[in-house]
């Protein structure tokens, strides 16, 4: 049996997020906004396919695809670059790799008790984010 991500999930912590944001050269003003942000994870997850929409007050971006098959992704609204994006298994986690301008570049996702946990990495900057599950 995989892992179910499927539901909808609230951010309770974001670490390192500014300098997270600052490696994506995401300008000051925008950063000053995203920062204070409470953002959700509306997870989709049937089979191999996935569906993720996070969302916010201030933008919103949703992602689909399929476990193992590479896409191209536009970051729109976020920092607005074209990377080659590929998702897979590593045990019980959701590895993502963003291949493109910047290096190093992805994200992870896995489940601890009822808490799904995000990281963010590029260029070695980590942001972790946990959210909980929502009843
Ligand atoms: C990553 C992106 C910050 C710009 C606005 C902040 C708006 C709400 O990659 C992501 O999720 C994956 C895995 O769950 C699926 O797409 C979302 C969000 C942070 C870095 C860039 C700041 C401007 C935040 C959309």
């Amino acid at each position: 049996m995989p892992v179910d991500f499927n539901g909808r999930w609230l951010m309770e912590t974001n670490d390192n997020f500014e300098d997270f944001m600052k490696v994506l050269n995401i300008d000051l003003a925008t950063r000053k906004i995203a920062i204070h942000l409470s953002q959700t994870k509306v997870i989709i997850q049937d089979g191999d396919k996935f569906v993720i929409k996070t969302l916010s007050i201030f933008r919103n971006y949703e992602m689909s695809f399929t476990i193992g098959e590479e896409i191209e992704e536009y970051t729109k609204g976020l920092d607005n670059r074209v990377v080659k994006t590929l998702i897979t298994w590593e045990g019980d986690k959701l590895v993502c790799t963003q291949r493109g301008e910047k290096a190093n570049r992805g994200w992870k996702h896995w489940l601890e008790g009822d808490k799904l946990h995000m990281e963010l990495f590029c260029e070695g900057v980590v942001c972790h984010q946990v959210f909980k599950k929502q009843a």
